[in-house]
């Protein structure tokens, strides 16, 4: 809103005086309408997404951290199309390690949501029995492959932290991107 505060002050300080229709129409569109080259490192562009797979193992603190000194954010799952290419990139890279998501239960035990974005997590990703908060301190949610029969990626509840059997890789979502156009009588 601010963004378009800005844009729209800036507008009518240049407008010239007189004009007797709208001088200039702006449009927003998600996404990157006009197909710009963009420079995303080091993002990697997935699908829609852009994403970073943060490759120490830390916990889900520390990961949050290092995402947001990127200016991005824990990855968030809001469809599981989305978690599906994400699994699809890693199993094209051989790569079955467990990552962090922005996903957790702290806020309220059993109500898990993205911290993202704080919606509730309806996904159909879960590992079978997950989550099931075991020990009782098992309250933020990660992807790998939970069990040592599992066939592909899932998600699963494990520590937040103290616990050293709990310290992953991370996958950080850089904000979605808008593309603005201004359109002028020149
Ligand atoms: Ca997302
Ligand atoms: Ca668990």
């Amino acid at each position: 809103m601010l963004k378009y505060t800005v844009l729209f002050l800036a507008l009518v300080s240049s407008a010239k005086e007189g004009w007797g229709r709208e001088r200039f129409t702006i449009e927003t569109h998600d996404g990157n309408h006009i197909g710009a080259v963009l420079k995303s490192a080091p993002f990697i562009k997935i699908d829609d997404g852009y994403y970073f797979f943060g490759r120490e193992s830390v916990n889900w603190y520390v990961a949050y951290e290092k995402c947001r000194e990127l200016e991005a954010e824990l990855v968030t799952f809001e469809t599981d199309e989305e978690f599906d290419a994400i699994a699809r990139y890693l199993k094209a890279n051989a790569d079955r390690g467990n990552y962090w998501s922005s996903g957790n239960d702290l806020g309220k035990t059993g109500i898990h949501k993205w911290f993202s974005n704080g919606q509730r997590i309806n996904s159909l990703r879960w590992a079978h029995g997950q989550p099931d908060n075991a020990g009782d301190k098992e309250h933020c949610i990660h992807l790998g492959y939970i069990y040592k029969d599992s066939q592909g990626f899932e998600l699963n509840d494990r520590p937040c932290a103290y616990d050293g059997n709990s310290l992953f890789r991370f996958i950080c979502e850089a904000p979605k991107l808008e593309t603005i156009s201004i359109v002028v009588w020149k």
